[in-house]
């Protein structure tokens, strides 16, 4: 019985200290070299106002499997990642255009209730295994393109972000 006094408790602290955090959260600082950042109309931040992610941090996102074929690869394949919506639920976003921003330049915005309209990943791995900034990586931002007849079209193929490093909320 005395052992359960002490978790007991801390579950108490948590939920008095819950509302707060919903509010305004700061986030750990990545451990690692920063793979993903996002900036703009953000709630939670861990440096600058904005918020840096190691990939230690990316994959403690809820692991989300999609597969699809791409516009770019032969067949079907298999994607490993997070949800864009579950980042930006983490992130406390609060405005409704995204700007993705990748290692080449290549910068495009979305709509975010296309998040929530669409399981839309941003991959680490495929096909087991991970993705790499000479192939695709370390983060790709995928659709599911089989699973919607309407993510197969040449609008959608342009928001596949390869290299993704950096979003921007607006
Ligand atoms: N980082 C990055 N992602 C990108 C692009 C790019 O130039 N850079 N091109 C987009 C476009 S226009 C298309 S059609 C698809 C496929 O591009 P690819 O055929 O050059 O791989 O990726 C999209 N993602
Ligand atoms: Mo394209």
């Amino acid at each position: 019985m005395k052992q359960l006094v002490f978790p007991s408790l801390a579950a108490m602290l948590l939920c008095v200290l819950a509302p707060a955090h919903a509010r305004a959260q700061e986030l750990p600082p990545p451990q690692g070299e920063a793979v993903l950042e996002v900036h703009g109309a953000i709630a939670n931040t861990n440096a600058d106002g904005a918020a840096y992610f190691d990939i230690a941090m990316l994959k403690a996102l809820p692991r989300t499997r999609l597969e699809t074929s791409t516009a770019v690869t032969d067949g079907v394949r298999r994607f490993d990642g997070f949800l864009m919506r579950d980042l930006l639920a983490l992130v406390g976003a609060r405005s409704t255009t995204v700007t993705a921003s990748a290692l080449n330049d290549y910068v495009i915005d979305f709509a975010a209730d296309e998040f929530e309209r669409f399981d839309v990943l941003v991959a680490y791995e495929m096909d087991g295994e991970p993705l790499l900034p000479s192939d695709k990586g370390p983060l790709w931002i995928v659709y599911p393109r089989d699973q919607h007849a309407e993510l197969q079209d040449i609008r959608y193929d342009y928001r596949w972000v390869w290299q993704l490093r950096r979003l921007d909320v607006e």
